[in-house]
């Protein structure tokens, strides 16, 4: 589908000029850029693994049908990732990727055994340090023959389980050398069983930089690999990046600030960002009663995004309360602004809350106190 097609006047489409304006960037061809850097390392540690095995592509359009997304995944009806409040729609059937996932089932109908898939996915999402509405993450797949475990199923998953564990910790050692800290946890897709997710000590806290497991039989059944066994995952490439490079926060990611471009060199895995300042942050805390009609976090930080742009570091709730006659719910979040290239004047920064005070209203029905 074409790129104007994207923004629709269709009455389910709920992409924002924001995240239109992020379409085509491709961050992961950028050659100098961290999120290539990654992928090519990331592409590099898998061909020495099996030489030859692993089809790649990274021009899969981000544009695809709800179908794709979830329904060949397997993801339930009522499922919350559907829902309008986490992914963006085109129309009724077509969606930006929220996952690289949405390309697994046509691939394997390709044919392919075993592949890697590396694209730009859009979620509407919390606004934090390491959340952003596009990101992108790396989809790795591989079939197992069933001459690799005798033929018996049983073995054949636990064989899938062994491998995929093996492989993204020897990835982890190969990006992050033995000195950082890494755990398992226990996790749920639909897609997979047992499922995993891979979680990274950086910066004070445990970053979820992947989740994985043992493929869907019906997902392998379904396209063109009846009865085999398979191991997927999907890497979050910005999430790594920042561990790898000690990148503090994502936004940095889409800044066309030489200051940051220049400190990277493709090949180079061994650059520690330098920040180049850290300007003061400016809070705003904003009050209201939520609205009869539902609210929800991720369409104030759509408001949010749409009036700060990236100069929205992170929107956070530090009070709830419901009032004991009127059962109404009120709220109080605080806003962060900082820029990561310059110092903020108060004028820009009342000017940007007083819009964000005003679409409250106006689009999400709050009533402010
Ligand atoms: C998925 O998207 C699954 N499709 C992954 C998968 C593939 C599982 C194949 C099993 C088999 P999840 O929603 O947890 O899972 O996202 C995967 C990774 O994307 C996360 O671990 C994280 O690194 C990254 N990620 C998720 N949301 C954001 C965000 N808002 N900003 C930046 N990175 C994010
Ligand atoms: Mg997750």
């Amino acid at each position: 589908m074409a790129q104007q097609e994207v923004l629709t006047s269709h009455p389910f489409n709920n992409v924002t000029e924001n995240i239109f304006s992020k379409i085509g960037a491709n961050l992961h061809r950028r050659q100098n850029h961290p999120i290539c850097i990654i992928k090519e390392a990331i592409y590099d540690f898998f061909n020495s693994q099996r030489p030859g095995t692993y089809a790649k592509f990274d021009e899969l359009h981000p544009v695809v049908s709800a179908a794709a997304n979830f329904d060949e995944m397997l993801v339930p009806a009522g499922h919350v990732s559907r829902s309008p409040n986490d992914t963006y729609y085109i129309d009724a059937d077509t969606v930006l990727r929220c996952h690289t996932s949405a390309h697994q089932a046509a691939t394997l109908r390709q044919g392919h055994p075993a592949f890697l898939i590396t694209g730009d996915v859009y979620r509407r999402d919390s606004i934090d340090q390491s959340h952003y509405p596009v990101f992108h993450q790396m989809e790795g797949l591989r079939v197992l023959e069933p001459d690799e475990y005798g033929g018996d199923p049983a073995a054949g998953a636990a064989a899938a389980e062994r491998e995929l564990k093996e492989l993204l910790e020897g990835l982890a050692q190969h990006l992050f050398g033995s000195g950082t800290e890494c755990r398992w946890v226990d996790a749920y897709f639909p897609f997979t069983t047992p499922s995993f997710e891979l979680e990274i000590f950086f910066n004070g806290q445990w970053l979820e930089v992947l989740g994985c497991g043992v493929v869907e039989q019906q997902i392998l059944d379904k396209n063109g690999f009846e009865g085999r066994r398979a191991w997927a995952f999907g890497l979050g490439l910005e999430r790594l990046a920042m561990v790898l490079f000690q990148i503090p926060d994502i936004r940095l990611f889409w800044a066309e600030d030489q200051r940051f471009l220049k400190q990277f060199r493709a090949g180079d895995l061994r650059t520690a960002f330098k920040p180049y300042s850290k300007y003061p942050a400016c809070f705003k805390d904003v009050s209201f009663w939520l609205p009869e009609t539902g609210f929800t976090e991720n369409n104030l930080c759509e408001v949010v995004r749409g009036a700060a742009g990236d100069l929205v570091e992170a929107v956070e709730l530090i009070d709830a309360f419901t009032h004991p006659k009127t059962g109404r719910t009120s709220n109080c979040f605080r806003i962060s602004y900082r820029s990561m290239e310059r110092s903020l004047n108060d004028e820009e920064i009342n000017a940007i809350q007083a819009q964000v005070r005003e679409e409250l209203t106006a689009k999400l029905g709050a009533e402010l106190r």
